[in-house]
């Protein structure tokens, strides 16, 4: 269960932030309201919200998941793999500091983002990506350890279609992971019961699962449907302007 979750809003600079789009740039007003619904989506979810300032310094801040890891008594500082998203960990220091008592950081060479890193119960599986590297694997996987989990590392630096791990998989319920179709036979998902994400729904595959409800994106029919056939609770929520910034559901919040 998780009972709290940490939010950023977007800064007015946004579409100033990393992207691979080439289309149009979001919309600050559009996205300042999509950021809403999914903070009123947590909140039905149970969630009891912090919702931080948002940092002009920093147009990607509002993906506040990116800049740390998770485990119940520990925050792992991460240590972004983009320069100009290095200042946002200084940022969110405080704000974990009032929840978590253990706080470990990711030092140089190493480098993790926290969008590559997908925890399934108890157990975490780190992406090896553009942006986390070898280095910051090794970094976290022990501070994993040393809290009782377990990890594997899934390598998608080869992969062209995504930016983080977690931009192709989630972890819902139990046993569940959603897979975009590139990855769905990975020997590191044996075991677990796999909702396969077709080609055309990739974008889809970032879901995240708030107890017992799974958050999607909207406009993702096939993903909408095998998650009711598993009998899952889904609610779709817009985020368009999110995406255009290669961001989605997970990235925009941290949940504990
Ligand atoms: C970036 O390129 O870093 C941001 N524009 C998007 C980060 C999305 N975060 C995530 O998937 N966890």
């Amino acid at each position: 269960m998780f009972t709290r979750a940490i939010v950023r809003p977007p800064s007015q600079n946004f579409a100033d932030g990393l992207t691979t789009h080439k289309g149009q740039p979001p919309n600050h007003k559009k996205a300042q309201e999509q950021h809403e619904s999914y903070c009123q989506a947590l909140a039905k979810c149970g969630l009891t919200l912090t919702h931080l300032a948002p940092d002009e310094a920093h147009p990607d801040s509002t993906f506040v998941e990116d800049v740390a890891v998770l485990t119940k008594n520990t925050a792992i500082l991460t240590r972004p793999g983009a320069k100009s998203r290095e200042g946002e960990v200084a940022n969110i220091r405080d704000p974990l500091k009032t929840f978590f008592k253990s706080i470990q950081e990711i030092q140089s060479p190493g480098t993790v983002d926290g969008g590559d890193i997908c925890e399934a119960a108890n157990h975490y599986f780190i992406g090896l990506s553009q942006r986390t590297n070898e280095e910051g694997a090794k970094q976290l996987a022990i501070f994993l350890a040393q809290s009782g989990h377990t990890s594997t590392l899934v390598d998608i630096r080869a992969m062209k279609t995504i930016l983080h791990l977690k931009s192709g998989i989630a972890a819902i319920g139990e046993h569940q992971l959603v897979v975009m179709e590139e990855m769905a036979d990975r020997p590191q998902f044996r075991g677990y019961e796999i909702i396969r994400v077709p080609p055309e729904e990739t974008y889809a595959a970032n879901c995240i699962e708030v107890n017992g409800q799974v958050l999607i994106a909207t406009g993702f029919p096939k993903l909408a449907a095998a998650l009711a056939n598993q009998g899952f609770q889904y609610r779709p929520l817009e985020v368009s302007e999110f995406q255009k910034m290669d961001g989605g559901l997970s990235c925009l919040s941290l949940r504990f």
